[in-house]
């Protein structure tokens, strides 16, 4: 089945006669549709993509069959296409993105449309996105592809003395150079004590010999993400850092090895928590497992010990655990993991040696 007939079936089940889709992702995820400013209206019958004279070329050229293209002039004539849609095509309850409209443009919308229901909705085309399709699973395997081989280009100079600004330039330049779009988020090198921070994103600070760095990076490639965390040593790293390092490994595996599908969503998180806890560091692993990936860095499903559902063939997840202590270091260890019938594949390389530079 088709994207759109997929959607139509939600709406149905929903009770929904029509969504409009303002979300940038969720546009191109239906209609094929790269460029920034453009909105679907999507009901039981029909399928519109507006747009104004700067996209319609490339509207032309991206945008699938399903859908007739609209060109508009005005503000007021993307309203009026919208009534007009919703008149011809008999809708009552026409649902939006509540995450993704402004507040103004919904007043303006109940407006235009007095006697309609208007229906905030979530997650209803993130939740087609979390199965992937084997051409969506190419983009991503490339995606992490490039990333490895930036690292690995980026971890020459990586030397006492440069700061995480340098490194995490260097980073994205290889990325670029690989293949990639751009970085899927800024890129995080957290190294010694900044290592505490989860989310350190790259500063000024200098590596010394003796520190643990945390790089958080990844590529965009033809829409699609990677997400990738490696911890390296510079110098000479004690065994304490060494030994925290193969218990964040350990949890890691212990996460990936409980992957399969039709395995409870919070049973990672989990396994990767008690194989910390039996080495006393479960308190300082202080943020979910991991999160789904695709057109965008962090989608369904989450990866945590409260979250419900299951775990399905072809969802895409990162495991990520970490420890974080304060005023010490951090470790943080990730792969991409594609889930199937028998179990995983694991996208990314084995980290299982602490790479000292
Ligand atoms: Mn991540």
């Amino acid at each position: 089945m088709g994207r759109l007939a997929e959607l139509r079936k939600k709406l149905l089940h929903k009770k929904l006669d029509a969504l409009l889709v303002t979300k940038p992702v969720n546009r191109n995820y239906l209609s094929g549709f790269t460029g920034s400013t453009a909105f679907l209206v999507v009901t039981l019958r029909s399928a519109l993509f507006v747009t104004d004279s700067r996209y319609t070329e490339q509207a032309k050229k991206e945008i699938n069959g399903e859908f007739e293209l609209v060109e508009i002039k005005s503000t007021k004539e993307y309203y009026k296409t919208i009534v007009d849609i919703v008149k011809k095509d008999k809708v009552n309850v026409l649902a939006i993105e509540s995450r993704n409209l402004v507040f103004s443009q919904y007043e303006t919308l109940k407006k235009y449309l007095p006697k309609k229901e208007i229906s905030g909705q979530t997650g209803l085309i993130e939740e087609l996105r979390e199965i992937k399709t084997e051409e969506e699973l190419a983009y991503i395997r490339k995606a992490v592809d490039i990333a490895e081989i930036a690292f690995e280009k980026t971890l020459k100079k990586i030397k006492p003395g440069i700061s995480e600004n340098e490194i995490a330039a260097e980073l994205e330049y290889n990325m670029r150079l690989s293949g990639a779009e751009g970085p899927s988020f800024p890129t995080i090198v957290a190294s010694g004590k900044r290592g505490a921070l989860p989310h350190g994103v790259a500063s000024e600070k200098k590596v010394n010999k003796g520190e643990l760095i945390v790089l958080d990076f990844g590529a965009v490639y033809k829409g699609y993400c990677s997400d990738l965390t490696r911890t390296v040593g510079l110098g000479i790293i004690n065994r304490l850092f060494k030994n925290r390092y193969k218990v964040v490994y350990g949890a890691q595996q212990k996460a990936i090895s409980s992957i399969k599908s039709g395995v409870i969503l919070s049973v990672p998180d989990k396994k990767a928590r008690n194989y910390l806890q039996k080495h006393s560091m479960e308190k300082y692993f202080t943020h979910g497992l991991g999160h789904g990936i695709g057109m965008e860095i962090h989608e369904n499903p989450s990866i945590n010990s409260k979250i419900k559902g299951i775990l399905k063939t072809n969802m895409v997840i990162t495991i990520e655990p970490g420890v974080y202590f304060n005023g010490g270091s951090g470790i943080r260890i990730e792969n991409d993991i594609i889930v199937n019938d028998k179990g995983c594949e694991i996208l990314g390389k084995d980290q299982q040696r602490l790479v000292v530079l």
